[in-house]
């Protein structure tokens, strides 16, 4: 029998991604988008895959609008990835993004509780939840300390999660994400704002990439390997808590210096505190500056994650690396300005 899949957030980033990993397995699947001015369907289109999704109006604020939706499509599983999903926006945001994050995660277990539905139920964690704490690599038995509104409202909405599948042995799972990036992903998100920067300047542009804190750690993988993680998790007897990690920690220092290498460049870092800059070293171009509007009242210095129950559980393994995740993204910005500008 055809399974049937709603994707909560199914024009995010990773929305697009399982998106197209279910529709590849034979899912039907419907995606839930919350009515913007925009288009909803960019990245759906961007994989080809937009004429295969059933789309709803779904947004997390409303419990009503929950309900109608899980009634409509008596999901076989449900995927919630509907977050304010960016920590700096947070800050300036606490109470939308807990009202989102933390609320939206109860609004939507309480409506599949109420509706004594069977549904399996993923939840977007993240390795923000860990935040500061001095313990690495980080794993599933590793204590929380957030450091932004986004990491305590994630903090709320896993401890749901665990929480309806032990009062109400709900098929309730959580993925402890760490960063995985794509040429989808946000334009906001350091990874990205990188690769369309630096591709930007190799066609010209004179503006350097400004940036913040060029020390921070992040344990980076491919937002397609993370995915399937995620479904990997749904099909297991047993609902359970995994980290996906690629086990490997990057500065975002040397993220520039991987994605500046796909375009022919060496950086060279002069400079100190906000005056450091990174230039190519062979003509002393400006590639990279420091603007201090980008360091955050909290940050989290360091991610790593170990990602050894998700191997062992659920076979999974992150197939693209860091390096390759860099070379992935400039490659594709380099492609959407040519072509853009080739379209003008
Ligand atoms: P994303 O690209 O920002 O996508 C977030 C999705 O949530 C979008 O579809 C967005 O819709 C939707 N959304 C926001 N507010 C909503 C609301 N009130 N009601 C319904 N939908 C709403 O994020 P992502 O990178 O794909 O991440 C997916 C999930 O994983 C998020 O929960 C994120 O917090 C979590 N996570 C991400 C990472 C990562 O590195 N990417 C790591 C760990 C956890 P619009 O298009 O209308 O904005
Ligand atoms: O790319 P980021 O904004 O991602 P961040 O804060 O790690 O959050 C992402 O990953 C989480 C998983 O750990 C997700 F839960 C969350 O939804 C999101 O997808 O920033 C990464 C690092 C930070 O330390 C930040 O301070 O890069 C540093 N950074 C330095 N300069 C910058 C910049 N970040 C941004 N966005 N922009 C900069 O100019």
């Amino acid at each position: 029998m055809t399974r049937r899949a709603l994707i909560v957030g199914v024009s995010g980033q990773d929305g697009a991604y399982l998106a197209r990993l279910l529709v590849d397995k034979g899912y039907e699947v419907h995606g839930a988008t919350r009515r913007t001015s925009g288009s909803p369907e960019a990245r759906l289109e961007a994989l080809g895959i937009v004429d295969a999704v059933r789309l709803h109006y779904l947004d997390l604020l409303e419990i009503t609008n929950i309900r109608r939706v899980l009634e409509r499509v008596a999901p076989d599983e449900v995927y919630n990835l509907a977050a304010q999903s960016f920590v700096s926006a947070s800050f300036e945001q606490p109470l939308v993004t807990s009202d989102v994050n933390a609320m939206g995660a109860l609004r939507l277990l309480e409506s599949l509780r109420e509706a004594g539905a069977r549904a399996r139920f993923y939840q977007a964690s993240t390795s923000e939840m860990f935040g500061n704490i001095p313990i690495r690599p980080q794993t599933e038995e590793t204590p929380f300390h957030p450091r932004s509104p986004y990491g305590f409202a994630k903090v709320f909405a896993h401890s749901a999660t665990v929480n309806y599948r032990e009062a109400y042995g709900m098929h309730a799972s959580s993925g402890i994400l760490f960063n995985h990036e794509s040429p989808l992903r946000g334009a906001e998100f350091v990874t990205r704002k990188i690769t369309t920067g630096l591709a930007r300047l190799a066609r010209g542009s004179e503006e350097p990439v400004a940036l913040g804190n060029l020390d921070a750690r992040r344990d980076w993988g491919f937002a397609g390997d993370y995915v399937e993680g995620m479904w990997r998790m749904l099909q297991q007897d047993a609902p359970g808590d995994y980290v996906l990690a690629t086990g490997i920690s990057t500065s975002v220092r040397s993220f520039v210096e991987h994605a500046a290498r796909s375009f022919g460049w060496s950086v060279e870092w002069r400079g100190s505190g906000r005056d450091e800059q990174g230039v190519d070293a062979r003509t002393g171009r400006r590639l990279v500056t420091i603007d201090p509007t980008f360091w955050r009242p909290a940050e989290v210095d360091h991610l790593l994650g170990n990602p050894a129950k998700a191997k062992a559980v659920l076979g999974w393994t992150p197939l693209v690396d860091v390096r390759g995740l860099a070379e992935m993204m400039a490659e594709a910005d380099l492609r959407r300005l040519a072509n853009a500008a080739v379209a003008a």
